[in-house]
């Protein structure tokens, strides 16, 4: 069923008969490989595509020879492709050529790699324009990704519970594994592979060390089987006190031989079953996670522990930098970077460290974490939420991708201007060759996968960027929605214009000004401004907020917690001068009192309460568009969608009203004239 969205943005739903038939008649005949899984996959796709959009499948040919309109490969598999040997090696090996060009007197399209896995994607860039109506005369395409590791982190349980997910359980049904192979996981891999997402990280950074066990190895090893083909490989979140629990050693000490022995022995056992193993994903001395501190021994330490055990067979170590200690002796947002910065260059070869894209956790909004820039001498990679964990979970309409691209482009300032955090992590700024990223997955059982139509979009936007962190979040949401929705002008407009709008409205209606961490304690779903108490100061909203009768927002100046001045000297001079930052950012850095005059003239009371209304009409006014695209959209999807926009509607005035209510409980200030209606 097109409308249930479990075909994501791989529909191929009949276009345009005009277009299709100038379509049709380029691409008749096809020659295709079929020699490897890999070139079967391409195959089997480019066939599925092109019947569901064209109305018929194309004739397949495993040779490439005269008269095909249509030639996929490499220089190996069609020899009509071996003058282009030099050209698709400059490519890389994930790279491919999409070239329309004369072949024996004859036009022809190519879709040609240096490997295999370069066609599949280029198959699927060849159907995402089609999708969209890009004409193909003259085309000329040359992609490589810009990052080498492109991944989801799944924080899924064994028992198949997802930490923070909102669309049903885990993917991975472990019980029956290795034995049955859920045709989803294929699908899975699809529309990873169509976006280029090429590894996999199966289970939560909140580790069980049973997954480390050898049934649960033949069980990744099963889901990496079905995986690989589309090149995707299977990474595993370890636990550091493994050796321990799983080994029966008395320590995890990093720099105790047994120890080491333990964590060689376990890489030797999971690569005789899974030869392209991807590595291992490490949250240590973290919200109570077990690490090389315990022992006194520092994160390189134990980063390079288990470098060092997967080194002989390319595997690497993503070191997670979200850290925080118990005791809170000072501003959270500060801990990870005193933790790490010290440590820059002390890691091993095989070990990137992976850092959340703010120095808190994954807001609505944040400034750029303060570690990208500072350590030059470490590859960064960058760890995005996709869950919306503190977005109003899959009910609300949120589209990331300007969240992604805001960090992306956030200026480090690190090597001057233009050091931005999308050239920290593609390893241009510094010279590195290991980079990455990766996204906390959106996925679960639910028949849409993320358990809302417009949340696919989080995970496409993901995937895209993560190819190529340069692009931008408007053009990624255009083919999103004509893919997904429909290719008429008019529709993607309208769609777009909504997801464009989203974010900022969420940032409105929950935490306006730089406020952040207000949601209600544990679950984060709702307003909670008033949260107070309880086991961890840390993990209440006063803390974050600090109002008063006089004013609100926490002072990360000199005169405060000083954050600023873990930032290049010419971001903290913006961010750390009341005239000079942001209006978006201003309670994230400052303290500032009520009465407080902004850019608009208003006092920050009344600006504040203004926000959060304008939140609340950002979100009327998507419902507005929505229902504008009645007939536009298919039924099913179009009341579901304007359903939860009822929901989000309900739930922004919740949050505005809330939030208003209790700051209004401390300003001791009138409500601006019109800004909130009576109840
Ligand atoms: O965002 C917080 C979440 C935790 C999560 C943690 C982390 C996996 O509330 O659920 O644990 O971050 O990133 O480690």
């Amino acid at each position: 069923h097109a409308e249930d969205g479990y075909a994501l943005w791989m529909r191929y739903v009949p276009l345009d008969a005009a277009l299709a038939d100038a379509y049709r008649s380029q691409l008749g005949a096809v020659g295709a490989p079929d020699q490897t899984p890999t070139q079967h996959a391409a195959r089997e796709e480019l066939s599925r595509g092109l019947a569901g959009l064209l109305g018929s499948a194309p004739q397949l040919h495993a040779d490439a020879g005269v008269g095909q309109a249509l030639i996929l490969g490499t220089p190996q598999s069609s020899a009509q492709l071996a003058p282009y040997r030099k050209d698709l090696e400059s490519l890389g090996a994930e790279g491919y050529l999409l070239r329309q060009t004369q072949l024996g007197g004859r036009e022809v399209l190519l879709v040609a790699a240096r490997e295999d896995i370069g066609v599949l994607y280029g198959v699927f860039h060849l159907l995402r324009l089609l999708q969209t109506g890009v004409p193909l005369q003259g085309l000329e395409v040359r992609e490589s990704p810009k990052l080498k590791l492109r991944l989801l982190n799944h924080w899924d349980n064994l028992d198949r519970y997802v930490e923070r997910g909102y669309a049903g359980s885990s993917l991975w049904d472990w019980q029956t594994l290795p034995d049955w192979r859920d045709p989803r996981y294929t699908d899975y891999a699809r529309a990873n592979a169509s976006l280029g997402i090429n590894g996999t990280v199966l289970n939560n950074v909140n580790a069980n060390a049973l997954s480390l066990t050898r049934p649960y190895l033949l069980k990744a090893a099963a889901l990496a089987e079905v995986f690989r083909p589309y090149g995707i490989r299977v990474y595993l979140s370890t636990r550091f006190s493994a050796p321990i629990e799983l080994g029966g050693l008395k320590t995890a000490d990093p720099l105790d031989p047994a120890v080491q022995r333990w964590w060689r022995d376990k890489a030797n056992e999971i690569y005789a079953l899974i030869p392209d193993f991807g590595g291992f994903l490490v949250k240590a001395n973290s919200e109570g996670q077990p690490g090389p501190q315990d022992y006194g021994r520092s994160h390189a330490d134990g980063a390079n522990l288990l470098g060092d055990a997967l080194a002989a067979h390319g595997g690497v170590v993503m070191w997670r930098a979200f850290v925080y200690a118990h005791d809170v002796p000072e501003d959270r947002t500060k801990q990870a970077y005193g933790e790490f910065s010290g440590l820059d260059g002390a890691f091993h070869p095989n070990v990137i460290v992976q850092v959340k894209n703010g120095p808190l956790d994954f807001q609505p909004r944040e400034p750029l974490h303060p570690l990208f820039g500072a350590m030059p001498h470490t590859p960064l990679m960058m760890e995005l939420q996709i869950s919306k964990e503190y977005l109003g979970f899959a009910t609300h309409l949120v589209y990331l991708g300007p969240l992604y691209e805001e960090v992306l482009r956030s200026d480090t300032h690190a090597r001057g201007a233009g050091s931005t955090v999308a050239r920290v992590i593609d390893g241009s700024l510094d010279g590195h060759a290991l980079t990455g990223i990766a996204g906390v997955a959106n996925t679960g059982t639910d028949r849409n996968w993320t358990g809302s139509h417009f949340d696919q979009a989080n995970w496409y936007a993901f995937g895209r960027l993560a190819w190529n962190p340069h692009q931008s979040a408007r053009d990624i949401a255009k083919d999103w929605a004509a893919m997904t929705f429909s290719p008429d002008p008019a529709v993607v407009q309208s769609i777009v214009g909504m997801m464009m709008a989203s974010r900022e409205a969420a940032v409105d209606y929950m935490t306006p000004l730089g406020l952040h961490h207000l949601m209600a304690r544990g679950h984060h779903y709702g307003p909670g401004p008033w949260v107070a108490g309880g086991p961890r100061v840390d993990w209440t909203s006063v803390y974050y907020h600090r109002a008063d009768r006089d004013g609100i927002g926490f002072d990360r100046t000199a005169h405060g917690s000083n954050a600023v001045a873990q930032y290049a000297p010419a971001v903290a001079n913006v961010y750390g001068d009341l005239e000079q930052v942001p209006e978006s950012l201003l309670l994230w850095f400052h303290h500032v009192p009520w009465d407080h005059r902004m850019h608009s003239g208003r006092s920050l009371w009344d600006e504040l309460v203004g926000r959060y209304s304008r939140g609340v009409r950002q979100v009327q006014a998507m419902q507005d568009s929505w229902d504008g695209l009645k007939g536009g959209v298919d039924a099913p999807r179009h009341q579901q969608v304007a359903a939860f926009l009822r929901i989000q509607h309900n739930e922004a005035q919740w949050w505005r009203d809330a939030s208003v209510a209790y700051f209004q409980s401390l300003s001791g200030r009138p409500l601006p004239a019109g800004e909130v209606p009576p109840p």
